[in-house]
């Protein structure tokens, strides 16, 4: 399993934006690593929908949480992972999004305020490891 998703590995995703102020969701992605987010830096308009997907490349279960940012509309497109232990988590991310192993998942939201927001992955040692990770919302 985890072999068949490392030979077909995607190339490093990098950010995709939409290129005008459509309806349309602005799509971003991102790979989670042991132990990195790549790319860590991710830059989106606000007042505008965003999807982002993240692809779990590593051998252990990442996630990408954000503890606060001003949004509207949350949706998650995947269901939420059976196994996720969300007991052992010390912290409660506003946004929080689970990957299991060789899978991805994807979370809708509109974040609402521009400004530097912190992204990083809640399973414990990861952050302190370098699962960390800058969301910039640019003003529309
Ligand atoms: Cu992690």
């Amino acid at each position: 399993m985890i072999k068949r998703f490392a030979s077909a590995a995607l190339p490093a995703m990098a950010l995709v934006l939409s290129a005008c102020a459509g309806p349309r969701a602005q799509e971003v992605s991102l790979t989670a690593v042991d132990m990195a987010f790549q790319p860590n830096l991710l830059e989106v308009t606000a007042g505008m929908p965003i999807r982002l997907t993240m692809m779990n490349q590593g051998a252990l279960e990442h996630d990408f949480s954000i503890l606060e940012i001003p949004m509207e509309t949350i949706a998650a497109t995947a269901a939420p992972m059976e196994d996720h232990d969300m007991e052992a988590m010390t912290v409660e991310p506003q946004l929080h999004m689970a990957v299991a192993i060789g899978m991805s998942n994807t979370v809708e939201f509109t974040p609402t305020k521009p400004g530097a927001y912190e992204f990083f992955c809640t399973v414990p040692g990861h952050k302190e490891a370098g699962m960390i990770g800058g969301l910039i919302v640019r003003e529309r």
